[in-house]
């Protein structure tokens, strides 16, 4: 099949809505067949006081937002204890750019996991926090992607995208990690040999357009490197934060969106519908537009939650995979790099 470039791309979006469903379903079936993926895990957010402002951010202490915290090692330690308890595979720990601890309080957490619990994967760092912790710690890209390496660290999540088109990005996120800096951390880290995942914050300000931008930028470094592992958009959820978007995007406008990324990006394996914020409803759904990752049971989350999502508790692994198995697919238990382990 063809590339979808840019104006293909918006004509997608313009297609009847079962149509281009059909087209999105193709690939994924050419892919993943009826397999759809889920992991074990866990999200820890270990501090919300953050140095940056970010618009949509409903999390990071502010008057909003009053209270501040930020864990121990051993509070976050007796989280993954009981994680691993409940045989998690990997935790998840993003945490805001917090100034006032060491970068030291930062990598230290992961070696300590490493050595306690060798078998689980950290997912650790956005790209927006290793640009912080290089600004605030006067240490390069490259000092910090090393230093992530050599405390455990064994893959990046793929937050800190938000839209990368650069006058968006200066309204939403201003003086965070720009566009060019984002792709720079992770080209670096797939250099290193080591995969990543991508986001994309959506339904706010954004155009078509700029999704579309947002998705061949990816294209273009997936191209040269093969590093990331998923592509997950993420649905804007509107409380408690400085965006003020009065009305929200549409299921049919998410949906849609869905397709058209399992379209244009033909080279990331894998499309994540991320129930946390799309609902679990539309995320069993974008099964049927392209998606085969529905992330994980997450127990707990608070980023996302915290500007309204329904994902403070996470979901119960018996009722996650028959909602899926109800749904026609098959629940595939996978490790963080996409390994199976077990079929539900
Ligand atoms: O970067 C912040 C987003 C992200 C809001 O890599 C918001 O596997 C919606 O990146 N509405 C953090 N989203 C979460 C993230 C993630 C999640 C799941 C899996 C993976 C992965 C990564 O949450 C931030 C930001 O883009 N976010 N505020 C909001 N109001």
């Amino acid at each position: 099949m063809k590339r979808v470039n840019f104006e293909d791309a918006m004509r997608l979006y313009d297609m009847d809505f079962f149509e281009l469903g059909l087209l999105a379903d193709a690939k994924r079936q050419e892919l993943h067949g009826k397999k759809t993926y889920f992991n074990i895990n866990r999200h820890i957010n270990p501090t919300n006081i953050c140095a940056d402002i970010c618009k949509f951010c409903a999390y990071s202490a502010t008057r909003k937002n009053p209270n501040e915290y930020t864990m121990s090692h051993e509070d976050i330690l007796q989280i993954v204890k009981e994680m691993d308890k409940r045989e998690a595979k990997e935790v998840h720990i993003v945490s805001a750019h917090n100034p006032n601890v060491s970068l030291d309080w930062y990598l230290k957490i992961f070696k300590k996991i490493k050595e306690q619990y060798p078998h689980l994967h950290i997912k650790a760092l956005t790209a927006a926090e290793v640009d912080f912790l290089s600004r605030h710690h006067g240490y390069t890209y490259d000092e910090i992607l090393d230093m992530m390496l050599e405390n455990g660290v064994d893959s990046m999540p793929g937050g800190g995208a938000e839209i990368f088109d650069e006058k968006v990005r200066d309204y939403i996120c201003k003086g965070k990690v720009t566009s060019d800096q984002w792709f720079e951390i992770h080209r670096k880290w797939h250099e290193r040999g080591k995969k990543s995942n991508v986001t994309m914050l959506f339904g706010h300000v954004e155009s078509r357009e700029n999704r579309i931008d947002h998705m061949m930028r990816i294209r273009e470094l997936q191209d040269l490197t093969g590093g990331f592992n998923s592509f997950i958009p993420l649905v804007y959820q509107t409380k408690n934060n400085y965006l003020n978007i009065e009305i929200p995007i549409t299921a049919n406008e998410i949906i849609k969106t869905m397709a058209v990324s399992r379209l244009v990006l033909d080279n990331v394996p894998n499309l994540k519908a991320y129930w946390v914020t799309s609902t679990i409803n539309l995320a069993l759904l974008s099964q049927e537009f392209g998606a085969n990752d529905l992330d994980g049971t997450i127990e707990k989350e608070s980023i996302n939650s915290a500007a309204g999502a329904k994902s403070a508790d996470g979901m119960d692994v018996e009722e996650f995979t028959s909602l899926i198995k109800n749904s026609g697919f098959i629940p595939v238990e996978r490790d963080s790099l996409y390994n199976e382990i077990k079929i539900w």
